[in-house]
């Protein structure tokens, strides 16, 4: 959807849909929101049916609030949970085969570049662990060797949540899961060494317990992903039901996991650090090429 491409003509506004016109004229389309003011304004995601309290559902609904041109950005995503909410968005969705979600934004994201020349067309990969780093593996790396120009954020709950808990290669080693009963072999996948290796322009590890934080980060990794090459974040987004985590307790979970081993990190190549201190970080409200 973009307000370029859907020219209402004048008189007719008022035929559109009013879940369109308050996204325009209440919502994050056109404005950037804060995400302090949650809550008050009309969001691109208002229901899903996701386990009450996931913690996953909150970090998705900060990635709408927080791309820097909503109604010009197109979500790929695949199987697993992340998906149930993903598509009740009122933001284009395309559902890749699990595995193939970073083959589908490359291709995507070029065809886009050509169609609208003039407009900036964000394309965010929004997926599970599974999805990514073990099923998706091949097709996320090669995005990043071929300098894709996209952002991939990893929907990281260490376990194949959507299909009753199964060890992932994020999964840490030793944990017991329904479906690892012995408990995980080896460690877990160490993505970010590897999106550093692959040559990833913007790198971040995030947990949702700082809302703020997670929306300027997927600002900055979108819009690193438009002038410099692809931006990879990580969000630890526990999965409450494999883990046993009590809907209450969902976020003190967050912030123990974080004080532990998923602490806020990121690196930028030297291209990226150049173009975010003199051009990206001064970028205000929502952007158009
Ligand atoms: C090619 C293929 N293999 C397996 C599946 C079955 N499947 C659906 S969701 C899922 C696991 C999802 O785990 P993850 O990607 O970590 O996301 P989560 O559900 O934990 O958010 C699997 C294996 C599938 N849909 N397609
Ligand atoms: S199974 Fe886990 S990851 Fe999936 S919606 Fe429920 S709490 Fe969230």
């Amino acid at each position: 959807m973009s307000l370029e491409t859907i020219k209402v003509s004048p008189g007719f506004e008022k035929y559109l849909p009013k879940e369109y016109q308050d996204l325009v004229d209440d919502g994050p389309f056109v404005k950037q929101r804060k995400v302090s003011e949650m809550g008050s304004f009309k969001e691109a995601i208002e229901e899903h049916p996701m386990c009450a309290g996931c913690a996953m559902t909150l970090f998705i609904r900060l990635t709408y609030v927080a791309l820097p041109s909503l109604e010009n950005s197109v979500i790929v995503g695949t199987a697993g949970c992340g998906r149930l909410a993903i598509s009740q968005g009122a933001v284009p969705f395309i559902y890749g085969n699990y595995g193939d979600t970073n083959a589908v934004a490359s291709g995507l994201k070029r065809g886009l570049d050509i169609r609208f020349p003039n407009q900036e067309k964000d394309v965010v990969v929004m997926a599970g662990d599974g999805g990514l780093a073990d099923i998706g593996f091949h097709a996320v790396m090669h995005s990043w060797f071929r300098n894709e120009k996209f952002t991939t954020i990893m929907l990281d709950n260490e376990v194949y949540g959507n299909t009753g808990g199964q060890e992932s290669g994020m999964t840490q080693k030793g944990t017991v899961m329904k479906m690892a009963p012995l408990g995980k072999k080896g460690e877990k996948m160490d993505m970010i060494a590897l999106a550093k290796t692959s040559g990833v322009a913007y790198i971040a590890r995030v947990a949702p317990t700082n809302p703020t934080r997670v929306a300027n980060t997927i600002r900055k990794a979108v819009l690193i992903a438009r002038e410099v090459g692809p931006t990879y974040i990580q969000a630890y987004t526990s999965c409450n039901i494999e883990y046993a985590i009590p809907t209450p307790l969902v976020m003190d979970d967050a912030r123990e996991v974080e004080a532990d081993r998923y602490g806020f990190t990121e690196y930028f190549t030297d291209e990226a650090k150049s173009y975010w201190d003199n051009t990206g970080r001064k970028i205000k409200g929502t952007v158009k090429k």
